[in-house]
């Protein structure tokens, strides 16, 4: 068919925070800018306003990014494309993770990365001989890829519409967490950016701040050190405001590097400590083990050179028992982390930890995929029951995310910066934290949570408040 545009497509999570997106739209921004430049194309972020479906036409062909918390809703907006005629194609982590459900609804299903397929897709499209499934056989090398086209630039204004744009820099880890779907779509095999490429995205972009998409950047503080020393020292050369990327904690055994990074304006760290339970060790693919002495090491090795700590912890795993709450929150109180996050161990699609689950049948039956968000439990804990987990998860965000440990935090993140700093710091001082009280809204929207006033916190003891 001849094809009058192409529309990709951004599912309707989190809306907008004070007129903006949370994000941008990096995913879309990366597969439009493969679009051939004579074939119109548009990214519509439903977080950023409604969908023109009525738009949409026989000859257009509509991409639909996927995660799996979204599947349902991305599933909704493929059948109306598709009642208009419109011809669907569905990628991202679902599609990839669970292609053979997908392929139900969607007319086309990409597999993996499409960095192979997608110019393909269209080609096959417009030849009229488009597949029903495409799937990446290898990973593509990250240089020269997906260059963000300045029609895709002007098109998405970032600066304009979103608080925080996303980077790539590298892709893949080596570890084998059991419950990571990152590692079944990046690969194993860590690849890097282009350095020149990376500044030079930046500076096209025009972006003070950013995000890392990497998974584990931090990896590379050992694997590839060459390659970090010269990213940072392009980095430091450019006018940045801080960029934020996650990590494992063994960056806290570089100093150097950390030295490095900070010159680079590297501002905090997103660190999976994922529990303070040291019976969780096999599940985290070695990268952590439960040694608090040594996250609050890690924490203040960090700190000295002026990057912040954001902590990831996750509940529910195996070793964990009743009394995980308290113990991980008073760990988090003491430990100068400059915001938190609590996740709700999930079983997605693909993982061993699921073929696990559904082996002891431990998946708790009919849950929709938008439960899947983290904040919800969908399986049997193995040394609590479901509602335990639920009440203490909702024990421990209500501490972690009321306004005054928000600000307690936040303040103490921004003392931590040299007083220039300040202005240029405070909103990233509380964003991060403002974030996870946003994810966790999902369940607040649940009839059986509350908030509890500071007062009522203290009457009800953390044991009685979270006992089954
Ligand atoms: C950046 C990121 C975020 C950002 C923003 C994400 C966003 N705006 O979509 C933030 C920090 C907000 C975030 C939040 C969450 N995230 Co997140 N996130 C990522 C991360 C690290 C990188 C994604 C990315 O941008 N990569 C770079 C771009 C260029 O690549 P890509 O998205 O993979 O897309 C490529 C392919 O997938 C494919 N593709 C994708 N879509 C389409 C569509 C078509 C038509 C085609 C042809 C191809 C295609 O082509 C693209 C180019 O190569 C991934 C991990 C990963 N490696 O995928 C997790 C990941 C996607 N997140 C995940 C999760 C669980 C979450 C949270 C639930 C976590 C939480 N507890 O809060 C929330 C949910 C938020 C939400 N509203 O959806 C899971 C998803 C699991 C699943 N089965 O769905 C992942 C895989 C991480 C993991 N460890 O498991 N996340
Ligand atoms: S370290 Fe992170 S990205 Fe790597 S396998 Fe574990 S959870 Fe996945």
């Amino acid at each position: 068919m001849n094809i009058d545009k192409i529309v990709l497509i951004y599912p309707e999570r989190d809306g907008r925070i004070f007129g903006r997106a949370q994000g941008s739209p990096y995913t879309l921004m990366r597969l439009a800018s493969l679009v051939p430049e004579d074939i119109p194309v548009e990214i519509w972020d439903e977080d950023l306003r409604a969908l023109p479906m009525e738009r949409l036409g026989p000859r257009d062909l509509v991409g639909i990014t996927s995660k799996t918390l979204s599947i349902e809703h991305a599933k909704e907006i493929g059948v109306a494309a598709r009642q208009r005629g419109s011809l669907v194609v569905v990628g991202g982590t679902h599609a990839t993770l669970v292609p053979d459900e997908v392929k139900q609804w969607a007319d086309i299903t990409v597999v993996g990365e499409a960095y192979h397929t997608w110019d393909q897709i269209i080609r096959d499209v417009a030849n009229d001989t488009a597949k029903q499934m495409y799937v990446d056989e290898s990973w593509s090398p990250l240089g020269g890829v997906a260059r963000l086209t300045d029609r895709v630039l002007a098109m998405v204004d970032e600066r304009r519409h979103y608080w925080t744009p996303y980077l790539e820099i590298t892709r893949g880890c080596p570890r084998d967490c059991t419950f990571c779907t990152a590692i079944r779509v990046s690969g194993k095999i860590m690849r890097h950016r282009p350095i020149d490429e990376v500044v030079e995205e930046i500076q096209r972009r025009r972006v003070k701040r950013f995000f890392l998409t990497d998974d584990n950047f931090g990896l590379n503080f050992r694997t590839s050190p060459n390659y970090i020393v010269q990213l940072f020292d392009a980095l430091a050369k450019l006018n940045l405001n801080g960029w934020t990327a996650q990590a494992e904690m063994m960056v806290g055994n570089f100093p150097e590097l950390l030295a490095l990074a900070r010159r680079a304006h590297l501002e905090k760290l997103f660190i999976g400590f994922e529990s303070i339970n040291t019976s969780n060790g096999r599940d985290l693919g070695g990268k952590s083990k439960g040694n608090t002495a040594e996250y609050k090491r890690v924490i203040n090795a960090i700190h000295d050179h002026g990057i912040g700590v954001v902590g990831l912890f996750v509940l529910g795993l195996d070793g964990d028992q009743p009394d995980v709450f308290e113990t991980t929150w008073d760990f988090v109180r003491q430990s100068k982390l400059d915001a938190v996050s609590f996740t709700i161990m999930t079983p997605y699609p693909g993982t061993e930890l699921r073929r696990e689950y559904e082996e002891q049948e431990r998946l708790l039956p009919n849950m929709p995929w938008s439960k899947y968000d983290t904040a919800h439990v969908v399986f049997q804990p193995a040394q609590m029951s479901v509602a335990q987990l639920r009440r203490g998860y909702d024990w421990i965000c209500n501490r972690a995310y009321s306004s005054m440990s928000i600000a307690r935090r936040g303040v103490h993140a921004l003392r931590r910066q040299p007083l220039l700093q300040y202005q240029r710091r405070v909103f990233s001082s509380f964003s991060t934290d403002v974030g996870y009280r946003k994810a966790v809204s999902y369940r607040e929207r649940e009839p059986d949570f509350q908030w509890r006033t500071p007062a009522q916190l203290t009457q009800t003891p953390a044991a009685n408040s979270i006992k089954g």
